[in-house]
């Protein structure tokens, strides 16, 4: 048996079910199949047993009370995976399908991902089950300082340093900045998207979205095509969906269809951002109220069906496992020729499968999606320094980071054998940084 089957039998039987989990490490240990016959100083260091073994999981009660004076109980986790290469560094999710399982495949997707932007951060993620859907600001508010009364004795700015996720935004990094503050009397850059003006860094909102263009936009460069004049579908109508939508209109293509959990907008004449950020950023409204306001476009319920949607480009940036085989398929035959992937993990195994067999220029989330947490390095650095880039600085650092990414990934693709196989290229090139720095360091 190889030493990755080995590790993967091991990994399946010590987390049994969690299967998001053990699909996130399958799909990086099976593309580092040539890489530990290459290095065989990996496997006799354990770097794989240790890779997928967090070093921290801390699990946590989050008590609080609802605005008819009931108390609640909400089920807090942060995942501290790996910091061989820098502090653990992560985003928080606010979500009723948060469990271990989830968090642990974010929080494995991470150490490569931050790893691939050249920047020192480690892996970890967390978040809760609290649903912020239908709650208060106060009720918000009091949950996330009984969620940092736990959590703030397990970070710190060179310790660990989470960020927002699905359901984390500026408002709830507001008050678990505030929480944190007030218990520990430090001032310090141990959250990242904040505000402007007590530590935020410009371009962080629209980092993810923006990054996830930059690199698609070099990906299908280096093939001859662009963005101008493609017609583009992007699903989710959050923060990497919003900041997707302007970029791609910025490079000249489309978007013509968005969605939420609950159904999708076709929009032929394309979404019109404006409105989109004043629905769900300001008035954090359904995405149906779009076709009150553009009744040229049409709202569908159910949110798989915009993938049967005609496009050039698909740009997934909801969640995990939105694009099934079929779905994949339906984009294939509908000519679909590029898909970057702006959620964790949002297509499943058989739906890359199809990707990759029809040629479709295809970038894995945890290269794609790396604009959001290099961003956030980005204002870790300039917390250090106690100083502020502008946008236009940030901006340029951001696509700068977002082309190295594409070209180390494709190059690692190269040299393992898999030709324009970002999705191998992606982890290898992730786990040799961080693999070199477990070897250099020692068994701790
Ligand atoms: P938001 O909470 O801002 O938006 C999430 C969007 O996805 C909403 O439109 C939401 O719809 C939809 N959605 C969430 N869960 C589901 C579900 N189970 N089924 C269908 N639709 C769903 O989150 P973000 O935009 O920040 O995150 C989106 C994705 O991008 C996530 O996978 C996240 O991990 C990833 N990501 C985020 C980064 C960031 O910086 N924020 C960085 C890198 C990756 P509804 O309102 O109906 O729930
Ligand atoms: O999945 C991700 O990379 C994020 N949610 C952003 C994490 C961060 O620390 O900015």
């Amino acid at each position: 048996m190889s030493y990755v089957s080995e590790v993967l039998e091991k990994v399946q039987r010590r987390n049994p079910h969690e299967p998001e989990f053990f699909q996130a490490v399958q799909e990086v240990l099976e593309s580092l199949e040539p890489v530990v016959e290459r290095h065989p100083e990996f496997v006799k260091a354990g770097i794989l047993d240790r890779i997928v073994e967090p070093e921290r999981q801390i699990i946590f009660q989050v008590p609080w009370v609802d605005d008819n004076g009931r108390v609640q109980v909400n089920r807090g986790f942060r995942v501290q995976f790996n910091s061989t290469i820098g502090p653990y560094k992560g985003g928080l999710r606010l979500h009723p399908s948060v469990y271990i399982g989830i968090i642990k495949f974010l929080g494995f997707e991470q150490i490569f991902k931050n790893s691939l932007t050249g920047l020192p951060i480690g892996g970890a993620k967390g978040g809760s089950d609290f649903d912020p859907k239908g709650k208060s600001d106060m009720e918000v508010m009091r949950f996330c300082q009984s969620f940092m009364n736990e959590l703030y004795r397990h970070i710190g700015a060179d310790i660990d340093v989470p960020a927002g996720d699905i359901g984390v935004g500026g408002r709830e990094i507001g008050f678990m900045y505030g929480q944190y503050r007030k218990l520990t009397q430090l001032y310090e850059g141990v959250l990242t998207g904040k505000g402007l003006t007590w530590g935020g860094s410009l371009a962080r909102t629209e980092a993810t979205g923006y990054g996830l263009c930059y690199f698609v936009d070099e990906m299908i460069k280096d093939k001859g095509k662009s963005f101008k004049g493609a017609t583009v579908v992007v699903s989710g109508s959050g923060n990497v969906s919003i900041y997707a939508v302007q970029k791609v209109h910025q490079l000249g293509g489309k978007v013509v269809a968005v969605s939420d959990s609950n159904g999708y907008v076709h929009d032929p004449n394309g979404i019109n951002f404006d409105t989109l950020q004043q629905l769900k950023e300001v008035e954090r409204k359904r995405i149906k109220e779009y076709v009150k306001i553009h009744p040229g476009a049409t709202y569908t319920e159910g949110c798989s069906g915009i993938w049967t949607i005609k496009c050039d480009i698909a740009l997934p940036c909801a969640t995990q496992n939105e694009i099934d085989e079929a779905s994949a398929q339906a984009l294939v035959k509908n000519g679909c020729w590029a898909v970057g992937e702006g959620a964790n993990m949002p297509s499943t195994p058989e739906a890359v499968k199809v990707f990759l067999q029809n040629k479709v220029l295809f970038g894995p989330a945890k290269a794609a999606n790396a604009g959001g947490v290099a961003t956030s390095a980005l204002e870790m650095s300039q917390n250090s320094m106690r100083y502020s880039w502008t946008f236009e600085e940030v901006d340029a650092k951001l696509k700068q980071i977002m082309v190295n990414i594409y070209k180390n990934a494709s190059k690692a693709a190269n040299e393992y054998g898999y030709q324009d196989n970002l999705v191998a290229g992606a982890n290898i090139a992730g786990f040799m940084k961080v693999a070199d720095a477990m070897l250099a360091q020692g068994i701790v």
